[in-house]
């Protein structure tokens, strides 16, 4: 199987940290974003949305990140990371259209305008948009704060595919001031990941 991923996307980050975690066999192909490589035909077939993360399996070919995790996890023996008994499945999957939908589109708002824009130079932060998403942040922090109360990971005790879902932007949480400091089991939660290698190893900008 081939990744092709960027080096900086958080998207990229989630499925490279699977593949890391579960120690799968895939050849990693990085793009250079600034050089033109996601614009290309060639790209184009691979992904006609012109984004990374991209899969290739043979003939198959698949985008969307969380779709990706999936299909990659399911080539695993590990169990625990991702069940096969349903309503564990389904549980997992719910906090992944969470993330994308939530508690990550707010989080990466805030990352573009506060941190994104600066980088690629491409102006300053739009206040507005960075109070909206700022508030929607925190109502969605509020809940995983809470459903992280009493739990070492999303699902509970173990780890699933769930946790490097929705933590997938948290790298660029303190430089983009996104304020998720107020919220002490997210941030535990987060500490919590920051001590698997296969995560922590696996940031979007390579040190
Ligand atoms: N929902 C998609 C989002 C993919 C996405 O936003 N990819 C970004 C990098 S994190 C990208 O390729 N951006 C390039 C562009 O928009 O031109 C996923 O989860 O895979």
């Amino acid at each position: 199987m081939n990744f092709y991923t960027v080096n900086g996307s958080p998207n990229c980050r989630k499925v490279h940290a699977v593949i890391n975690y579960l120690k799968l066999d895939i050849q990693i192909n990085e793009l250079n974003i600034f050089a033109g490589e996601l614009a290309t035909p060639e790209f184009n077939a691979l992904n006609p949305n012109g984004m990374v993360p991209v899969l290739e399996d043979g003939n198959f070919l698949l985008w969307e990140s969380n779709a990706i995790m999936q299909y990659i996890a399911d080539h695993a023996d590990n169990t625990d990371f991702y069940p096969t008994d349903p309503q564990q499945r389904a549980d997992i999957h719910r906090w992944q259209f969470w993330e994308q939908n939530h508690f990550n589109r707010a989080a990466g708002t805030i990352v573009f305008e506060n941190m994104l824009k600066c980088v690629l130079k491409i102006g300053e932060p739009d206040a507005e948009k960075v109070a909206a998403a700022t508030e929607d942040f925190h109502k969605h922090a509020i809940l995983l704060d809470a459903h992280l109360a009493n739990k070492d990971f999303i699902l509970g005790s173990k780890l699933t595919l769930a946790d490097f879902s929705v933590a997938g932007f948290s790298e660029f949480f303190d430089t983009a001031k996104v304020p998720f400091r107020k919220y002490p089991n997210l941030v535990a939660w987060l500490e919590r990941l920051d001590a698997i290698p296969a995560w922590a190893d696996t940031p979007s900008l390579a040190a």
